[in-house]
């Protein structure tokens, strides 16, 4: 098939690419190189040494053999380009990871708080926009979020997308239905993937566009088969305080003996899902989808659920690693609990990689291998959520992001 990846280089789009180029694919990245500015504006970096996208492609070919071509272009403003492209090479399928991922960066300033906004819906609005536009039937798979849901504790499994309801009518009869799952944003950066699900929604209903929307929980992990072929393949690990996400977070910590950031009681509970299990989930998604006239077709891609201090206890059982409460910069629910469907998945064949299997090798081939190019200094989780919080926390400047 011929498949375009958005944010192809980034943490989830580059061992995608190379799964599915690997696969025998048709694959085109097109990737602005937001993700590497906003590392420039943090000062900050990825642990592991990426390499620059012409090095990284030429790597692939000279490896496999097999070519992936690279356009660089911004999705949320450059539309006739993306346009053009569509109906020049007519995908079959668009992967869709081209967003502003990272729930602290989008709540450090009102211009992180736009930026995130604009460029979330404006990327997800322009891709369904052209895809009409273009006529070419391809199915759009986007990379939504758990925290769309929320984390309240539900009381039941959390269902895949849609929640069966009962209403009773004027006329007193009794209508099942099932509607979108309540969204329940944690952030600007959540909020706009619970604005994404209802373009698609819309899209699916009027333009009977076919469109998968895979509700990811917390990536874990660094590398997949493909990008251990080669060092110079190798795939980004983020640790800083805004996009650094709290497992590999905590195996980082460990790595250079920096105390596990637990925030607050660290009761927050959260699904989990290993990068190699993530690109074998889009694998399936591209392998199964919707037909014309489907309503959007919803996945939850995780495989694990685990509260934050049980985590930390487990990273610190395997290094020694100590354990410090800090104050918790978020506004979230102290405690809660998180039961999640995840047969779909399942059903189409997918087999987790839990974390008793993963964890160490990481530990050991990352963290380790990489803790002398750590800046420790960049750890902290600086981004507060509300006015209160910023005044009770000392703050560094805060910067506008270049991309703004
Ligand atoms: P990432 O930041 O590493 O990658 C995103 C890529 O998109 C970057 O390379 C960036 O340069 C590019 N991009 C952003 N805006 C763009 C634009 N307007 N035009 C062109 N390119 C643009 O993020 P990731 O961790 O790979 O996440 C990918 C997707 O998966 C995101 O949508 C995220 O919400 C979702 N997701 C990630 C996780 C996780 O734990 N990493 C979990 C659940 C869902
Ligand atoms: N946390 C700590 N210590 C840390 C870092 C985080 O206790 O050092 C806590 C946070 O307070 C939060 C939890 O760990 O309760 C998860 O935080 P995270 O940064 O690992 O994940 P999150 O902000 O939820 O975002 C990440 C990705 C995002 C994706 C989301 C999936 O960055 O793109 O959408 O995971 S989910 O969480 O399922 O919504």
């Amino acid at each position: 098939m011929k498949v375009f990846v958005l944010g192809g280089d980034g943490f989830c789009g580059w061992p995608t690419s190379l799964h599915l180029s690997n696969l025998g694919h048709d694959i085109t990245i097109i990737d602005n190189l937001s993700r590497r500015n906003i590392d420039n504006e943090l000062e900050a970096g990825s642990l592991t040494p990426i390499q620059p996208m012409g090095k990284r492609l030429a790597a692939w070919k000279q490896t496999t053999g097999h070519t992936i071509t690279y356009e660089r272009l911004d999705i949320a403003t450059n539309y006739h380009r993306l346009l053009t492209l569509i109906q020049d090479e007519r995908p079959d399928a668009i992967i869709h990871f081209a967003e502003q991922r990272a729930a602290p960066y989008s709540m450090k300033s009102s211009a992180h708080k736009r930026y995130t906004v604009n460029n979330n819906l404006n990327a997800t609005h322009n891709t369904l926009a052209a895809i009409v536009e273009a006529n070419t039937n391809t199915h759009l798979i986007h990379l939504g979020t758990m925290g769309v849901y929320g984390y309240g504790t539900a009381g039941m499994k959390i269902p895949e997308g849609y929640l069966p309801i009962e209403v009773t009518t004027d006329q007193g009869t009794k209508v099942q239905q099932e509607i979108l799952y309540p969204p329940n944003p944690g952030s600007i950066y959540h909020l706009t993937k619970t604005q994404d699900q209802l373009f698609f929604a819309y899209y699916a209903k009027n333009d009977r566009l076919r469109i998968t929307d895979l509700h990811q929980g917390i990536v874990w992990g660094t590398n997949t088969p493909d990008t251990l072929k080669d060092e110079r393949l190798i795939n980004r690990f983020d640790y800083d305080g805004d996009y650094g996400t709290v497992l590999n977070r905590f195996l980082m910590q460990a790595a250079v003996d920096y105390p596990l950031t637990v925030h607050g009681t660290g009761g927050q509970t959260r699904a989990f899902i290993h990068i190699r299990d993530t690109v074998r989930c889009l694998q399936l998604a591209l392998e199964n989808p919707p037909d014309n006239g489907e309503r959007v077709k919803i996945l939850n891609q995780m495989t694990e659920t685990h509260r934050v201090r049980d985590l930390a206890q487990i990273v610190s059982d395997i290094t020694g690693a100590t354990i410090e409460h800090t104050p918790n910069p978020r506004k979230e629910d102290a405690e809660n609990e998180l039961h999640v469907k995840n047969d779909l998945f399942l059903d189409l064949g997918l087999e987790p990689t839990t974390l008793q299997q993963g964890l160490l090798e990481e530990v050991t081939t990352i963290a380790k291998k990489y803790a002398q190019r750590a800046d420790l200094d960049k750890i902290p989780c600086t981004s507060t959520w509300t006015r209160e919080q910023q005044a009770g926390t000392p703050h560094t400047a805060k910067k506008t992001p270049e991309t703004a």
